[in-house]
């Protein structure tokens, strides 16, 4: 059994300084790799060796495969952790380490090449028996068009075109009725070739009031695959997660199981070994369609890692090493309730503009259940080449209730200076009546938020906009003041709220 004694991580920012903590625990050595734009940056800072690895765009560094992978054999690494996004579910990339000997800390290449192809992934859940909304079985290149008009109108309008090379909202139509659809596959066609270099699309039942709850599974190479239970991320913006919870509000416990079950049977569908996440839409009725699966370590995984008070870099870096996972489902417990908020250095008053600069002042909240994954430091800029997420801030309670007002305390208590952030944003959400009794959706910050036409305030909770609007301006005013009287009054959040 290979045991790893270096590990090369192929990312940046909190994710990377997440899999170091772990690496250091277990006394294996870390490789950054980093690019023009990090050369200080706190992942190059904390590892054991760093290499440079091109400009800061990141088609010139962090997604230049054969200079990760020189830079792994230069170190000696012996295997690599690509993190979320950028390499992680780039099959091609896994399938060269494996040329060269390293190891690729994830699925094997043909997994994630399966789960890439969104037409084959229906196919893969018709086999295993996991429920996906009704539509069409294959791409539409292999119909004609009078025919996939006759399988929407069976399905029922409103349909969903996608990309089959999709996922994350880019290349979708929604269509309403017949006389726009014809027109929506062509444009839909047309940025699923500009976006993946594959026009291929497919059409999906639209559900209409979804929420986005994903499970968390893990399977070791030997054919063991375990679930972590569930995430609810229905607090989206553009496909965009900001708030991020366990347990789902919504689930009974026979549901979570069934959906557990479903999970699991899609992992096994394809083979997979590794962490690995399966989304889910769930609608009014609670019936539950499988949507993706996402063939990585993701963004949100610090939730589970608090319900259940497991190390997921961890056991990844076990089954990488082709041991058995360390626990049974029996042993997978959960405990209390953890939220997160993705804290993004854009303006929330400003249509969620990225805001660019310094963090003059960045002084993290604590205490008991309380952790924050930052990627970026109080002097430092964030960059303006990749995303811009400063840190996620998790709290862990017992129970929902108590997690919110913990994580509205932490939210009063971070400080920042320098850039406007989305911390107001998750404050107004986190006392919104919806989100406080459950009752949201995935169009939460479209409908509760974003006002745009003054026609849109009939919807909307006038009172409660207005003064998240105010308050993200006082925030605003601060954020751009440095002096230290105004630092000094921002340090008195204990003060009593009004
Ligand atoms: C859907 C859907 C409704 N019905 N599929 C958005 C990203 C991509 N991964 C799939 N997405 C959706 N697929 C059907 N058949 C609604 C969405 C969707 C969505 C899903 C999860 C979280 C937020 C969302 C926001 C808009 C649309």
């Amino acid at each position: 059994m290979p045991s790893i004694k270096k590990v090369l991580i192929a990312n940046r920012g909190e994710i990377s300084l997440r899999i170091i903590r772990t690496c250091r625990e277990r006394n294996i050595r870390t490789v950054a790799v980093y690019s023009s734009a990090d050369e200080t940056s706190p992942h190059v800072l904390a590892a054991d060796q760093s290499v440079h690895i091109g400009n800061a765009p990141s088609a010139e560094s962090y997604l230049v495969m054969e200079r990760i992978i020189d830079a792994a054999k230069k170190t000696g690494a012996d295997a690599i952790h690509p993190g979320y996004g950028f390499l992680s579910e780039n099959a091609q990339f896994a399938h060269l380490c494996g040329e060269e000997g390293i190891i690729f800390i994830g699925p094997e290449p043909g997994s994630i090449a399966m789960m890439g192809d969104k037409t084959r992934a229906r196919e893969l859940m018709a086999k295993a028996g996991v429920p996906y909304p009704p539509g069409t079985e294959s791409a539409l290149e292999d119909k004609d068009i009078e025919e996939v008009k006759k399988i929407a109108a069976e399905i029922g309008y409103p349909v969903l075109i996608k990309a089959a090379a999709g996922g994350g909202g880019k290349g979708m139509r929604i269509v309403y009725s017949e006389v726009d659809f014809e027109k929506s596959v062509k444009s839909a066609r047309s940025e699923a070739k500009s976006s993946f270099g594959d026009e291929r699309v497919f059409v999906e039942k639209y559900l209409e009031e979804p929420r986005h709850i994903e499970f968390q599974i893990f399977a070791d190479q030997h054919g063991k695959v375990v679930h972590m239970f569930e995430r609810e991320c229905s607090i989206q913006r553009r496909h965009q997660k900001v708030i991020e919870e366990a347990p789902s509000e919504v689930l009974t416990e026979d549901l979570r199981e069934k959906m557990a079950e479903a999970a699991i049977a899609a992992a096994k569908s394809c083979g997979y070994v590794g962490a690995g996440t399966v989304e889910f839409l769930v609608d009014k009725h609670l019936n539950f369609y499988f949507l993706e699966m996402n063939t990585r370590l993701q963004v949100e995984h610090p939730v589970t890692e608090m319900i259940t008070g497991l190390d997921l870099v961890g056991l990844q870096i076990d089954v990488a090493e082709g041991k058995k996972l360390p626990l049974c489902q029996e042993d997978i417990r959960r405990n209390g309730h953890a939220i997160e908020c993705r804290v993004y250095a854009e303006d929330p008053a400003n249509q969620f503009l990225p805001s660019t600069g310094y963090l003059s002042r960045h002084r993290i909240p604590s205490g008991p259940g309380v952790r924050v994954d930052a990627g970026i430091e109080e002097g430092q800029e964030v960059p303006v080449y990749y995303d811009p997420m400063i840190s996620k801030l998790c709290v862990h309670a017992s129970g929902r209730n108590k997690a919110i007002s913990k994580m509205i305390r932490a939210l009063e208590e971070y400080e920042i200076s320098g850039v406007r952030t989305t911390i107001p944003f998750c404050k107004f959400t986190l006392e919104h009546e919806k989100f406080r009794n459950g009752t949201y959706d995935t169009h939460f910050v479209k409908d509760q938020f974003m006002v745009k036409k003054s026609s849109d305030f009939k919807h909307i909770n006038v009172a409660a906009v207005v003064s998240s609007l105010l308050k993200m301006s006082e925030n605003h005013s601060e954020s751009h003041s440095e002096s230290s009287a105004d630092s000094s009054r921002k340090s008195n959040w204990w003060r009593k709220r009004k």
